[in-house]
Order: structure tokens, then sequence, then C-alpha cells
């Protein structure tokens, strides 16, 4: 029943579970790949979009922010920020030719988007040069017209003249097959405005006063205190951070392999401008994205920890009093605890994250967020619970393109909080 994803090199549903791990269709070479980009339907046009120039970045922001993905009930919709598709569009050694654009030939309208960026994937103990596939979108008007396998078809081609033969990408719908499926998680900070955009409801047996005494966070990070060492991540930390990053990731059954140039990029450039004060936990800076926090022992100086988390707003669609839903979403994190026998066994790892991520929690409620989000992965179920997130009703389906490999339980701990 899927025309169009039962042509490509991905998993079919049913199929036998695979003995090994490897590529679907083999590596081609670059003459062996059509040439020319595939025919649109008439009335449009391929578009080489200019992410440095401020007017085609201001038409893709509006085209995502009227476009781009909804909830079930179409209550919110994803508000990108410009800064922040620079900032996932632009890594190191982004190819501008992987911003695939349509617009509309006769008034230039741009009305379809898909995107591509280079990565580094370990999945199990194979690397892979690769790309991650996102931002796929199509104009309302426009939809169920089979755009949809045009695009991705059309970055695949380019993917592949470029050498990448495998994706890595997330939907909220299930297409064949899920490598692992993760539920969202919501920790809920401005009680009363979720409420009011009916985010949550107010359970049966609980009142809004009670809801919102039980969800209050403390006013300070507690590992802001100098005996404890935590500040915002800066320049000189990063071949540390790069270092705990990669140790830390070895743990799972996949990661994503980052350079230290990456990881500066990641974890740093979507900071936005301004100063760092003593206090810019508890004061954005014009269009940061990126929050990141290192732990740094006061003793020895090394980097222990670090969190990061990025800002996603969503538009409340129809609201009379709110317009936006200020949400942040759980990035990268780690600790050494981590390496310490019997870590997990004993519960210390499990207390180190619920102090690290509450200290997110903390900052991102000073900084004027009204929910954080994290997923069902990594270590995250070790202290969704305790650290009082909600389950969602939204799921985040992991997919590999042209490549098999037997379910990640390696997205760890995948499925419910226990
Ligand atoms: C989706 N999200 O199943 P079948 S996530 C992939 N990802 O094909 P039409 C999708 N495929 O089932 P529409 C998809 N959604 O017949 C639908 N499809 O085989 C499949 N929404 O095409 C669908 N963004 O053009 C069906 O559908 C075919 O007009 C139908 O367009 C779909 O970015 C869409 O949710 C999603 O803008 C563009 O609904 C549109 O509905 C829309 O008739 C709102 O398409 C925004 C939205 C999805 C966000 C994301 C990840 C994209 C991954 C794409 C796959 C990459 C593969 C790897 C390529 C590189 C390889 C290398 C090397
Ligand atoms: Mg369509």
């Amino acid at each position: 029943s899927h025309k169009f994803w039962g042509t490509q090199p991905v998993p079919q549903f049913g199929e036998e579970a695979p003995t090994g791990d490897g590529w679907i269709e083999p590596p081609k070479r670059r003459e062996e790949f059509r040439q020319e980009p595939y025919p649109l339907p008439k009335d449009f046009e391929w578009f080489p979009i200019d992410l440095e120039d401020p007017a085609q970045l201001r038409e893709l922001y509006e085209l995502l922010s009227a476009n781009y993905v909804e909830d079930d009930d179409a209550s919110f919709r994803f508000q990108y920020s410009a800064e922040f598709l620079k900032w996932a569009l632009q890594p190191p050694g982004y190819r501008k030719e992987w911003h695939v654009a349509v617009r509309v030939a006769s008034n230039k309208k741009l009305v379809a988007f898909i995107a591509a960026v280079p990565i580094k994937l370990r999945v199990r103990d194979h690397m892979l040069n690769a790309c991650e596939v996102n931002f796929i979108c199509v104009h309302k008007k426009l939809r169920s017209k089979r755009l949809a396998p045009v695009l991705i078809k059309e970055v695949t081609r380019r993917c592949n003249l470029g050498g990448i033969f495998q994706a890595l990408y997330t939907a909220g719908v299930v297409l064949p097959t899920p490598v692992a499926t993760c539920r969202y998680y919501h920790r809920c900070l401005k009680i009363n405005k979720l409420v009011n955009i009916r985010f949550v409801g107010v359970p049966q047996n609980m009142t809004l006063a009670r809801m919102i005494r039980l969800n209050k966070v403390p006013e300070r990070p507690r590992l802001l205190e100098p005996q404890h060492g935590l500040r915002e991540m800066e320049d000189k930390d990063i071949p540390e951070v790069t270092a705990l990053y990669e140790k830390f990731m070895k743990r799972f059954d996949t990661a994503l392999q980052f350079t230290e140039e990456e990881a500066r990029h990641h974890f740093l450039s979507g900071r936005g401008t301004g100063p760092s004060t003593k206090d810019s936990w508890k004061t954005p800076r014009e269009g940061q994205v990126v929050w990141a926090y290192v732990v740094e022992d006061p003793k020895t100086h090394k980097i222990t920890d670090f969190f990061s988390f990025y800002s996603l707003p969503s538009t409340v669609i129809d609201h009379p009093k709110h317009n936006l839903l200020n949400a942040a979403y759980l990035m990268y994190y780690a600790t050494d605890v981590a390496f310490q026998d019997g870590a997990e066994q004993s519960g210390r790892l499990k207390k180190r994250l619920e102090e690290l991520i509450g200290d997110a929690l903390v900052i991102a409620d000073q900084s004027n967020f009204d929910v954080f989000n994290a997923l069902t992965l990594m270590d995250n179920c070790l202290f969704l619970q305790d650290l009082k997130f909600g389950g969602g009703d939204g799921m985040l389906n992991f997919y590999l393109f042209n490549w098999r490999t037997s379910p990640l339980a390696g997205i760890k701990a995948i499925g419910d909080v226990p």
C-alpha cells in the first residue's frame, strides 16, 4: 500500500529480521546516477535556495511557519526561527545544493522544501558517512499530489552524486520501517499558560493551585553554587566536551559522531549574540537557539558533565490570547559518573542525571520556557518520572535509508518509563 516507499531501499513491513548489518542497494559510481533533476509537475521549478541571503531565509521561515508539522488535533504547529534554520541547515561541511526548494514558476513563490546535512553516524560497529534528512514540507494547498516522493527522490539523487548512500531521518508518521520509536515526554513549567492553551488539562482530583505548587522548580540552579562548578559552556571546553560526549555515547548502539568543529557548531554557534554575563542563565540572548552548560570540577578543573537544550517554539493555532508556545527540547548531555563501575545499578547515574537535568529545568524556567520536552532515548528514562515529566501523545519514529540492522534497543530504553 506504500506506492512510493515500496520502491525504496528501506526494510519493508513484514520482512524477516536481518541477520547482519549492511546496505540494501550497493554503492555506485557517480556516473551511474541520474545526472539531471527529476521532472516537477508543470508550473513548478527547482530553486537553488541560498540561506545566506536573509530574504530567502525569511521565505523558508514563512513557508515552514505556515505549513510545517502540526499535532494531531491541529492545535500547535512548529515555528522554527530563522536562526534555528541556519543553525540546523548549515553545520560544518554542509552543502548548499542539499537545500532543495521548489517554487511556482510564474510568481516564484516558495511552495516546497526538503534538506539534507552531512553526518557521521555509528550504527552498532559500522561508521556511516551519511546524511540527515529533515524539514520536508509541501504547502497546504499542494498536499496529496505526490510531490513529496519527488522531493525525496531529488534529495536522494543529490546526496548520491555527493557519494552519500545512507540517511537518517525521523517522522511522527509510521513508514516502512522504524529502527526505533520514542515517545515525547513533557515537563510543564508555566502551568497557567499551558492549561489556558489546552496543552495540558487539570486532572480530575487536582486543583490548578495544587498543580502549580507541585510543578514549581527552584529559582536557582543547584549546581551553580561555586563548590559544584556549573557554568555556560565556552569555546575552550570544546575538546573536553567532544571527548566526554564520544565516550558517553559509546554506551549506546547508535550515535552521531562529532568532530570538535561539529561540537562547536552544535553547542556554541546557535547561542545568539550578546555578552555572557553572570546572570546569562536567566536572560536569553538575542536570537539564542541553543543553551549549553558544563560542570567544571572546582579542584581539578576537568569538565565532568555537560547538558544542552534548544528552543523550538510552536504557534498556538487559533487562540485569542496566546500565539506562541515556548518549548525547550533536551539535546545532548553526558556525565563521567556513567564510567564509574556499577553507577547504573547503584542509582548513582540516575541521581547525577536528576541533578543535571533538574538544573536544565531551572534554567529553562528562568529563561521563560513554558515546557521542557524530552524523548525516551539515551538515559532519559532514568530521570523522566522523578523530574515530573509526563508522557505525551506524540511519538517519534527513527529511520535509516539503505541500511539494514535489527531494531535498535540501543536508542536506549525505547518505550515507556518503567
Ligand atoms: C514523511 N514525513 O507515505 P507512500 S519529518 C517521508 N516522511 O508515500 P504526497 C512521507 N515520507 O506511503 P503530502 C512523509 N509523509 O504512498 C508522507 N510521506 O509510499 C509519504 N506536512 O506524498 C507518504 N513534515 O506528496 C506517501 O503527500 C507519500 O502532500 C505521499 O506531502 C507529505 O522532515 C508532506 O509533516 C510530509 O508538508 C511533505 O504532508 C506534507 O502530504 C507536509 O502525496 C507537514 O509521501 C510537514 C511535515 C514531515 C517532517 C521530515 C523527515 C523527512 C524524511 C524524508 C525521507 C528521507 C529519505 C532519505 C533521503 C536521502 C537518502 C540519501 C542518501
Ligand atoms: Mg503533494
